[in-house]
């Protein structure tokens, strides 16, 4: 993959992650629209306003890489190259879906892709991939773990024993912490926090156990590929710890409650001086938005054409309305298939 990235051309390399943030943005909104219609039960989480993330750490992953995520998972399935099918199919709790329909939203995983697990506790990740990195390390796998994970996982001890264990052992995880806390000037009424530490900065936890740490701003797309080109090569070269926490402005439709999709689905147009109706909804595209921010940089710089962006913007559309075609379409589960799979099975009474 970084031998592909060295010959790619510029224009090449940002229309290749424009379609990658994009899909995912497209692909959120539709999860938006199934989850209002209730097409799924229970809650779900949506990755809008995070999109480079993702793009940036897997478009630098080999196949042997791991990657652990949470209940806020379908940008980093999508950016490891999960079809959008069968990542909605599963969503939906279809047979055809990623884990047979088990697993919905919140448990998403797929070994084929790379992503043994996914954990919807808070801080119930880290552990795991901490494991994960010390087994590469003793099978001298070239892999390592990249983990995603919000700010309130630090708020957990299970974060810092395995912060902790993962220096000690010297195994190679990139820590990425995705900071989308609403700041207390920000908050309406009957908001919280969701991460509150004794530490003055979060950055001071993993720096007290000695693991290399910086801070980037997840809406500048561009430094968040530059960041995770040099993070995911140190990692690699000294099979050590690194620990990152990307700031994001927290796109206003992720309440803390249930998402909505405020202010209709996302205009391209909107990079470009129009601006949505709803005043919060606008100051975030403004300020924050990282898709748009970087479209509106790439545009201006002459790097991509806004035409080509709209063309491909069509096709990923399209693309999600299959993605939704075939998981409405696919069968439940069986309920045969109930004990399959589980780790149930293995105490099953002949
Ligand atoms: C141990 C535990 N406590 C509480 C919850 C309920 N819960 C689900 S998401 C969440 C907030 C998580 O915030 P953060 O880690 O910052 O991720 P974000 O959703 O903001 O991306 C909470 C408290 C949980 N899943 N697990
Ligand atoms: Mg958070």
């Amino acid at each position: 993959m970084a031998t592909k990235m060295k010959t790619e051309s510029a224009s090449a390399a940002a229309m290749r992650r424009l379609d990658g943030m994009l899909r995912i943005r497209r692909f959120e909104e539709q999860v938006l629209r199934m989850g209002a219609a209730g097409a799924f039960p229970g809650h779900y989480h949506v990755y809008i306003g995070q999109e480079p993330t993702a793009i940036a750490a897997c478009e630098m992953l080999l196949p042997e890489d791991l990657i652990f995520t949470t209940w806020r998972n379908h940008g980093h399935l999508l950016a490891r190259g999960a079809s959008p099918d069968r990542l909605l199919a599963e969503i939906l709790g279809r047979a055809t879906g990623l884990c047979r329909g088990k697993s919905g939203t919140l448990h998403l995983a797929s070994v084929e892709l790379g992503v043994p697990a996914t954990s919807a506790m808070v801080g119930g990740a880290l552990p795991l991939a901490a494991g994960a990195a010390l087994g590469l390390k003793q099978q001298r796998s070239r892999g390592i773990v990249v983990l995603f994970f919000g700010d309130a996982a630090l708020d957990e001890g299970a974060a810092y024993e395995a912060m902790n264990l993962a220096a000690l052992w010297r195994v190679p995880i990139l820590f990425v912490c995705e900071n989308n806390s609403i700041p207390p000037e920000k908050r309406k009424r009957g908001q919280f926090p969701s991460s509150s530490l004794s530490a003055a900065e979060l950055v001071d936890v993993p720096r007290s156990l000695q693991i290399p740490t910086e801070v980037t701003d997840g809406a500048d797309a561009q430094g968040l590929f530059d960041s995770f080109r040099r993070l995911i090569d140190d990692v690699r070269d000294s099979g050590a710890p690194r620990f990152v926490e990307v700031r994001c402005t927290r796109w206003p439709g992720n309440n803390m409650t249930w998402p909505e999709m405020i202010g209709g689905e996302c205009r391209l147009d909107w990079a470009f001086g129009v601006r949505p109706e709803l005043p919060e909804l606008a100051a975030w595209v403004e300020a924050s938005d990282p898709v748009l921010l970087y479209l509106r940089k790439l545009v201006d710089s002459g790097v991509v054409s806004l035409e080509a962006v709209s063309a491909a913007d069509e096709r990923i559309r399209e693309r999600v309305a299959a993605a939704a075609r075939f998981a409405e379409a696919s069968p439940w589960p069986e309920a045969a298939e109930a004990l399959a799979g589980v780790f149930a099975e293995a105490t099953r009474r002949q």
